[in-house]
């Protein structure tokens, strides 16, 4: 993420990440504790994002939120926890500090006017980019410096990975009160700068069922999800951590795609069923696996999060033989929005 301070008024991005290993289910609603620990990748800032600015001011007579041009309620529970955080955060800061004198902000308004440069909703994490984002230009303003992860994470769960660039672990933490559910860097976006990612637009419109109802539903009727959180998650953490580390592709790719799958397995399982994956997300699928089988190796992975769009991982020089492969596949004239762009890993701040 960055930030550019002014008085009492900030101009924040934050990108979107992308998980590889997904987070779906929570064990506490309200302060967003997750089943799973999960892992995922951010993306250059440059690209899918947020911005967010905040100002304060003694004129303004109440806080406000615009998103996307539309003003919001403001009084939703989870903003509500934001904002509650990071002003109480900034309280704890400034008493007994030398600032203590000067005139102070916490005691003014916030208006907060927020805008993503993507379809908002449609399965491309965009609460994960904006609540970090809110945080983190909230934090800018009113001078926190500290980890905001834990703050995030109580505006949506997956925003907490935001929070850093490059590769990132949510940790599911053990506690009741979720001071150990936080996000830290496994490594920077330096790490591996081949790695590359397409995010490929099947649809823009708003998915049918939010991932905060889903997960839910999922959680209570889901015998497939209890086993992959408590079974199988544990060990593809570990797996996929080492498979950054060595930057092996075979292996972050493979893993990759069977924890999408299964992901979609527990949707599936949901009852009622819930379905994310359109036709042709599983026309993609099963390109990726023509292409990989056509090489004998894990070239391409895709990965879906609760929507029909694809993201796709590979490495640089991949990266034109894929989309040859894919205009093929899907002429330019039928689907001639359906790249979006070509993005590497990011850093977030
Ligand atoms: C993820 N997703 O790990 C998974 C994969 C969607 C599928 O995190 O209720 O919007 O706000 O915590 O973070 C989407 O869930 O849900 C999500 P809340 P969130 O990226």
């Amino acid at each position: 993420m960055s930030g550019e301070r002014r008085p009492a008024a900030v101009t924040c991005t934050a990108p979107i990440n992308i998980a590889v290993i997904k987070y779906w289910g929570k064990r506490n609603e309200e302060l967003i504790l997750p089943i799973n620990s999960s892992l995922s990748v951010t993306l250059h800032q440059d690209q899918l994002k947020t911005t967010t600015s905040a100002a304060a001011s003694r004129d303004f007579k109440e806080d406000r939120i615009w998103l996307n041009g539309r003003e919001e309620n403001i009084n939703q529970p989870r903003l509500q926890s934001c904002l509650r955080e990071i002003r109480r955060l900034a309280r704890k800061r400034r008493s007994g500090s030398e600032e203590e004198s000067t005139p102070c902000i916490l005691s003014y308004r916030v208006h907060i006017c927020s805008e993503n440069n993507f379809p908002t909703a449609a399965g491309l994490a965009s609460s994960a980019a904006g609540y970090a984002c809110l945080v983190y230009t909230l934090a800018t303003l009113y001078g926190v410096e500290t980890e905001l992860s834990e703050i995030a994470r109580q505006g949506s769960g997956s925003a907490c990975r935001s929070i850093y660039g490059g590769f990132v672990q949510w940790l599911m933490g053990e506690r009741d009160d979720g001071k150990d559910s936080l996000a830290q860097q496994i490594a920077p976006e330096s790490h591996w700068p081949e790695l590359q990612v397409l995010v490929l637009v099947v649809s823009a419109e708003r998915k049918p069922v939010g991932s905060t109802a889903g997960m839910q539903t999922s959680v209570e009727t889901s015998p497939l999800l209890k086993h992959r959180a408590e079974a199988v998650v544990p060990d593809r953490v570990k797996e996929m951590c080492e498979a950054i580390r060595q930057r092996d592709f075979e292996r972050f790719g493979q893993l990759t795609m069977k924890d999408s799958n299964q992901f979609h397995a527990t949707c599936l399982d949901t009852f009622p069923p819930i379905f994310y994956l359109n036709d042709i997300s599983r026309c993609i699928i099963h390109v990726v696996h023509l292409f990989n089988t056509y090489y004998g190796q894990t070239k391409v992975a895709y990965t879906f999060d609760a929507g029909p769009n694809a993201v796709i991982f590979c490495l640089e020089q991949t990266v034109d033989e894929f989309v040859s492969a894919l205009r093929c596949c899907f002429p330019p004239e039928s689907n001639g929005d359906m790249f979006l762009k070509g993005l590497p890993a990011g850093p977030a701040v």
